[in-house]
């Protein structure tokens, strides 16, 4: 039961005075959000870019698991994709270049109550930001990070990313990508990520699945959903789009996603790939150990205010 201020609410509730404006109202007594309530600016990106598709599943599971504004909390880092959160009518934050997640850490921490969303690009997740990441799935922050993978460098017109192929041809790479790209799905595993997925915004009731499953996964979600670049990396998933002539092939239902080894070894299959849960398992997140330790000080140092027992803390390390 939550108490939710509310002034000049009409009859069913009783008497509407202007003196008693606090309403005792149960979540289910909300109606959920509607689209045009969670919907902000609107979005910038160029036409058919499949960014747009995302951000259309992350607002129908704000609908679906009937949040509100205060609980809908939107990182990002920069690029089109990390724009994200100033489509999204709630709280957010559009954070410096591949440090979405050290941000979202924090609010992670800070709120349990919250389930933080992160959203971003390839070159934001894998280049810039790859040490975060590491280190992000190796404690298990509470969190889900949703990679829009186009392959490519949209914000900055066309330079050659991490996920790009061997031979993609862009402004950096005028003869066509010579590295080796690295395989995101790969990449989370070995890290640590207790939850690891792939989706595409091509199959929308997918991406809305792999979305739910994240979000009640106890730990460090990452999800890998391609998205394509319209105008620098046109047709670039098409191999994996039915309506295209593709193959959209799921994980097999028989995969046993607690197998680290199978889960890597399903991943090897780079383009088009497996959708689906590649790996989940349990393990304690960074947010309940944290949580113990602060309870084992408060425990010890009863009547002290945390910042005493913080400043101690300090001290003790002079
Ligand atoms: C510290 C810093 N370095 C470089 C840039 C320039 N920059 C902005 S976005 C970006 C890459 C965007 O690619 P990606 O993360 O894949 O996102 P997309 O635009 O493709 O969605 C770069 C290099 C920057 N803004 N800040
Ligand atoms: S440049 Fe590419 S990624 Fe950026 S908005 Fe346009 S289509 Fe989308
Ligand atoms: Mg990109």
């Amino acid at each position: 039961m939550s108490e939710i201020a509310i002034l000049n609410l009409p009859t069913s509730r009783g008497a509407n005075t202007n003196t008693t404006p606090v309403i005792p109202l149960t979540e289910a007594d909300r109606k959920p959000l509607t689209k045009k309530e969670i919907s902000a600016d609107h979005p910038t990106w160029c036409p058919g870019c499949g960014d747009f598709s995302v951000l259309a599943l992350y607002f129908k599971l704000i609908e679906k698991r009937r949040m509100h504004h205060e609980k809908v909390t939107t990182v990002a880092g920069i690029g089109c994709s990390s724009r994200f959160p100033y489509f999204v009518q709630a709280h957010g934050a559009h954070f410096i270049h591949g440090r979405a997640l050290p941000f979202a850490t924090g609010v992670s921490l800070n709120r349990p109550d919250l389930h933080v969303f992160v959203f971003g690009g390839d070159g934001d997740a894998f280049s810039i930001g790859g040490n975060h990441f590491t280190h992000t799935a190796r404690k298990n922050v509470k969190l889900t990070y949703v990679v829009m993978d186009n392959s490519v460098y949209g914000l900055t017109k066309n330079q050659t990313s991490p996920t790009s192929p061997i031979g993609f041809k862009s402004k950096t790479d005028i003869w066509g990508a010579k590295d080796r790209p690295i395989n995101p799905l790969k990449q989370a595993i070995s890290a640590g990520a207790t939850f690891v997925a792939r989706t595409s915004h091509t199959n929308p009731n997918h991406v809305l699945q792999t979305m739910e499953a994240a979000m009640d996964h106890d730990g460090f979600s990452f999800i890998q959903c391609l998205s394509e670049c319209v105008e620098f990396y046109p047709g670039a998933f098409d191999n994996s789009n039915p309506r295209k002539g593709g193959k959209f092939d799921l994980v097999p239902a028989d995969h046993d996603v607690t197998d680290e080894y199978a889960a890597y070894k399903l991943a090897e299959d780079l383009r088009p790939g497996l959708f689906g849960v590649f790996y989940k398992n349990a393990r304690p997140t960074k947010n309940a150990n944290e949580a113990a330790i602060i309870a084992d000080l408060q425990g010890k140092h009863a009547g002290l205010e945390p910042w005493q027992i913080l400043k101690k803390n300090f001290d003790r390390m002079k």
